[in-house]
C-alpha cells in the first residue's frame, strides 16, 4: 500500500464517519404538524466504502470507485428489536436499485448501512429492477416487504427500450436477513405500484391496497388507491380492487396518487399517508397528503384534508427526479412519537417527526379541499372571524 492510498483512504473513512456520526437536529419553527430536521438522515455517501471500493492495493492502486452508488431513497421502515430500520432502496450508477437495510439508535441520526445488501430470492421471472418496499408487521407473524418489480415490456418492439412493466413484487421475513420470496401478487389491472399490505387480518383474509394503472409511468384509466382482498400470501391474487381514494381534478392528487407506508391504527381510524402527483410546465410534483379511514371498514375514507402534508421545500427540490417528495416509510413508537422517512427528488432520505395525536388533530381538523377557489375564501373568512377577538386582544 503507497502512502497515497493510506492517504485517501484515511480520508475517505474520515469524511464518512463525519457524515454518519454527525448531529441532527430539528430545523425552524416548522407548521405544528411535524417537524423537519436539519440533516438529510441517509445519502448515497453513507453506504459502505467496502462496497463502493476495492480496497486492495495491488487491484486498485488508484483507489478508485469500482461500484459507484447513485442514490439511497424511497426506504420502508419498522422498529426492529428496539432500531429504526430502513430498508433503503439503493440506486447505482447503473440505474438498477436494490434493497439495503440501515440502523439507527436513535430515529434521526447515526443510520447505519448493514455490512451486506439484502439478497433477494427471485420468482421464475427474474427482475430487472426492484424499488419502494413498504414493509408491514402482520399479525400473521411475518414482516412482509412488499415492493415494485419492473421488467421490460414483452411487447415492446425493439426499438422502444424503455417500456416496462410493473408489478408487486412479496418477500418475507422474520429477522430482516433472511429473505423468502414469494409470488407476485396478481390483480386484474395490466401494472401494479405502490402495493401495500395492511397490519390485520380483514374477514380472515389479507387486505392490501393496491394502485392500478394502465402504463408505467401513467395511471391511465386507472389509477387511485384500490383495496382489495386475498386468501393467502403465498399465492396472492385479488380478484376485486374497490377504489378508496381516486384521482381528482384540480387537486395535489389529479395525475396520480399512491398509498405510501403501512397505515397506522389509532382510536379514531386508520391514519394513512400517500403520495399525490399532478403536471406542471416544470414537469410531474410529487407532494405528501393524509387521510383517514374507518377502523371497521377501511375502505370509507372518514377525513381528508385539503392540499398537501408536506412537500419538497429548499435543496428537497433538486435531485434526480426534482420537485419530488415520496414516503414509503414511518414508525409509530410506544410513546406516541411518529418518524416519517421521506425522500426527496429520488435521491437522499430525510425523517420528519411528529405524533399520533399531532396526526390524528390534523386528518380531523383541517378543511377538506373545496375544490373551488371560493371555497378557498370561505374557509379564510371562516378563520379570521373566528379570530377576530383574539386578534384585537394580541395586537
Ligand atoms: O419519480 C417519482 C416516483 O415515481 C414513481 O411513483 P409513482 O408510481 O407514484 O409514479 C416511482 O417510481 C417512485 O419510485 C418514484 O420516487
Amino acid at each position: 500500500m503507497t502512502p497515497e492510498f493510506k492517504q485517501r483512504l484515511t480520508l475517505l473513512q474520515q469524511e464518512q464517519h463525519q457524515l454518519i456520526t454527525k448531529p441532527n437536529q430539528i430545523s425552524g419553527t416548522g407548521n405544528g404538524v411535524f417537524d423537519r430536521y436539519i440533516n438529510p438522515v441517509l445519502t448515497a455517501a453513507h453506504t459502505p466504502i467496502y462496497w463502493r471500493y476495492d480496497l486492495d492495493a495491488a487491484t486498485n492502486p488508484y483507489l478508485m470507485e469500482r461500484f459507484g452508488i447513485n442514490a439511497a431513497f424511497n426506504a420502508g421502515a419498522i422498529k426492529f428489536n428496539g432500531r429504526y430500520m430502513m430498508v433503503v432502496r439503493v440506486e447505482g450508477v447503473d440505474r438498477k436499485s436494490f434493497f439495503a437495510v440501515a440502523e439507527s439508535p436513535d430515529g434521526v441520526s447515526n443510520f447505519t448501512f448493514w455490512e451486506y445488501p439484502v439478497n433477494l430470492p427471485q420468482t421464475h421471472e427474474p427482475d430487472t429492477n426492484v424499488y419502494d418496499m413498504r414493509l408491514t408487521q402482520h399479525q400473521d407473524g411475518w414482516i412482509y416487504g412488499l415492493f415494485c418489480t419492473e421488467r421490460r415490456d414483452p411487447a415492446a418492439p425493439a426499438h422502444d427500450q424503455s417500456t416496462a412493466v410493473a408489478a408487486c413484487g412479496i418477500a418475507r421475513t422474520k429477522d430482516l436477513v433472511q429473505w423468502e420470496r414469494l409470488p407476485d401478487l396478481k390483480t386484474n389491472s395490466p401494472q401494479q405500484r405502490n402495493v401495500v399490505l395492511h397490519p390485520e387480518f380483514v374477514d380472515g383474509k389479507y387486505a392490501l391496497y393496491t394502485r392500478p394503472q394502465d402504463g408505467f409511468i401513467s395511471a391511465g384509466t386507472g389509477g387511485g388507491i384500490g383495496f382489495g382482498l386475498t386468501d393467502n400470501m403465498e399465492n396472492a391474487v385479488i380478484d376485486q380492487e374497490t377504489i378508496i381514494d381516486n384521482k381528482n381534478y384540480h387537486t395535489v392528487y389529479e395525475a396520480k396518487n399512491g398509498q405510501g407506508p403501512t397505515p397506522v391504527k389509532t382510536d379514531k381510524g386508520w391514519l394513512h399517508l400517500a403520495h399525490g402527483v399532478r403536471n406542471t410546465a416544470a414537469g410531474l410534483r410529487y407532494v405528501l397528503y393524509m387521510f383517514m379511514t374507518d377502523l371497521n371498514n377501511l375502505t370509507r375514507v372518514t377525513h381528508k384534508p385539503g392540499g398537501y402534508f408536506l412537500a419538497p421545500e429548499g435543496e428537497e427540490r433538486v435531485g434526480d427526479v426534482s420537485n419530488v417528495v415520496f414516503c414509503n416509510g414511518w414508525i409509530a413508537d410506544e410513546d406516541g412519537t411518529v418518524y416519517i422517512y421521506y425522500a426527496s427528488s429520488d435521491t437522499r432520505m430525510h425523517v420528519a417527526t411528529t405524533t399520533v395525536a399531532k396526526l390524528v388533530d390534523y386528518v380531523m381538523n383541517t378543511p377538506e379541499d373545496g375544490f373551488k377557489s371560493s371555497t378557498s375564501v370561505d374557509k379564510v373568512y371562516g378563520i379570521v372571524d373566528k379570530n377576530k377577538n383574539i386578534i384585537q386582544e394580541i395586537l
